[in-house]
């Protein structure tokens, strides 16, 4: 199977399926797209959204980070990344959903361009409400996230990585470039957590990616 992905590095979605597929095992090849400005029209052919990832498998395209998860699910059983059980899947799926619409969208991706994308990346103003609309928003976030972990589970979803862990791991290194690191004192065991996926062997090869990228430029890599 040849696996190629389009999008570029920084998004957290195309980076979902980076760890997704480092996770399985499986390689890939990677077409750096940047989704800034009018989408190329033939981009559009293979992305009817203009959305990066694209998952490109023997000449067909998957134009969505979950569906091209599910697809390598399917295709690649070991190690598993979805639950079998049905309560756990739609759970994992849940959890996969309030990453999107809360964390990312409300914390991550305003703090990811107003403080890292336009100030560092292209140099343009900042929106300093939206910074602080974000910041606000946060706490609310972490506690959730805090209290899926307790009991000092491993996962989100207990003992097993499933794709929750994968999407947090993602979107939590944009908070890291965006210089928003979890505070351990009010948030050990979501700080800890989120040491301990991006040390895994496939968070650590696509951090050690994005350090060539941006490392001279990103919080993330300041000493
Ligand atoms: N649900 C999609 C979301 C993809 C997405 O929003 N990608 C952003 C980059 S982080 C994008 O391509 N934005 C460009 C646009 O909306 O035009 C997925 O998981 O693949």
């Amino acid at each position: 199977m040849n696996v190629t992905i389009h999008g570029t590095i920084m998004s957290p979605w195309v980076r979902r399926l980076l760890a997704f597929c480092e996770e399985k095992g499986v390689s890939y090849d990677i077409v750096n797209v940047v989704p800034l400005g009018d989408p190329d029209p033939e981009f559009l052919k293979i992305s009817p959204l203009g959305k990066v990832p694209v998952l490109e498998i023997d000449g067909r395209f998957l134009p969505d980070s979950l569906a091209g998860c599910a697809f390598l699910e399917s295709e690649i059983a070991d190690p598993p990344l979805f639950p079998k059980d049905s309560w756990d899947l739609g759970w994992m799926h849940w959890l996969c959903d309030y990453l999107a619409t809360g964390l990312f969208s409300k914390v991550e991706a305003p703090l990811f361009i107003h403080r890292f994308v336009n100030p560092v990346l292209l140099q343009k103003e900042s929106d300093q409400a939206a910074i602080d609309q974000a910041l606000a928003l946060l706490p609310r976030h972490f506690h959730y996230l805090e209290s899926q972990l307790d009991g000092d589970k491993s996962f989100l979803m207990g003992d097993a990585m499933t794709l929750a862990d994968v999407t947090a791991g993602s979107i939590f290194i944009n908070m890291r470039h965006a210089g928003e690191e979890v505070d351990a004192g009010q948030w050990p065991t979501l700080a800890a957590y989120v040491d301990r996926i991006h040390s895994r062997p496939s968070f650590s090869r696509i951090i050690a990616r994005e350090r060539e990228a941006v490392g001279e430029v990103s919080p993330m890599f300041a000493d």
